[in-house]
């Protein structure tokens, strides 16, 4: 991969990645039948409306995804394929969330960076920049879902018992009615709360997940596309960007 070669430098077990200054984030899509948002956004990307050379994925970009669950893989089918065209084009992480996980053999040329390997630490000029989707340094019983439904044979168990898609059709539609956007009372004091859990030699720290699209000191949350309606572009002021 051309964007291994040039911007990846190993140090140990951690890679560290350039951000560009044109780079885009997105976050929390969750992309379903009811939330076209995704595909709108890559179809731009893929004419030129919107430009960049790096695109980052929040993760949650899809309601679920995971390469053992088939109905999620036909259902989303056309999505895959465009973020696999645009991943030709131009340099691509996903950072995997709660919803995609298991992903890296769908998408051949993107850099997916699943949850144990989060957060990605970056540099951005001369900063040091540790980017999540968001469901990290979270309490035990968090910590042992998240690896249960992660865990290949499980979701293979669940592919296999899932004769004409009874079960995903029934988290589907349970999907499909979830009301998905927040909004924080307090967000000062919550991202006092983050940053105080990520390393101290942290410059700014960037997340997803929990779709409040603010930023609070040097911590920036990601507006979520599907709420908001907005992608995040660095361009040397970190600013969010509303699409149509
Ligand atoms: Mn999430």
């Amino acid at each position: 991969m051309r964007y291994l070669k040039n911007s990846l430098c190993s140090l140990g077990f951690f890679k560290v990645l350039n951000i560009n200054e044109d780079s885009i984030f997105v976050a929390d899509a969750h992309f379903n039948s009811n939330r076209p948002e995704l595909g709108k956004l890559l179809l731009q990307l893929l004419s030129g409306k919107i430009v960049t050379t790096q695109l980052f994925l929040m993760g949650d970009m899809f309601d679920f995804l995971s390469n053992e669950i088939r109905f999620y893989k036909i259902k989303n089918l056309k999505i895959i394929e465009l973020l696999n065209q645009l991943s030709k084009k131009i340099d691509i992480v996903y950072l995997e969330g709660n919803h995609d996980f298991n992903i890296q053999i769908l998408f051949p040329d993107i850099q997916v960076v699943p949850r144990q390997n989060q957060p990605l630490i970056c540099t951005y000029q001369d900063k040091q920049v540790a980017i999540s989707h968001g469901d990290i340094y979270t309490p035990t019983g968090y910590n042992i879902y998240t690896t249960i439904i992660r865990n290949s044979l499980f979701l293979n168990f669940l592919n296999f018992i899932d004769i004409r898609f009874w079960l995903s059709k029934k988290i589907d539609n349970w999907l499909l009615e979830k009301d998905i956007c927040n909004e924080c009372q307090d967000f000062n004091s919550f991202a006092t709360n983050r940053i105080s859990l990520y390393p101290k030699d942290i410059d700014i720290i960037i997340e997803g997940h929990f779709h409040y699209g603010q930023q609070s000191n040097n911590y920036i949350n990601i507006p979520s596309l599907a709420c908001d309606k907005k992608y995040f572009q660095l361009n040397e002021t970190f600013h969010s960007k509303t699409f149509v």
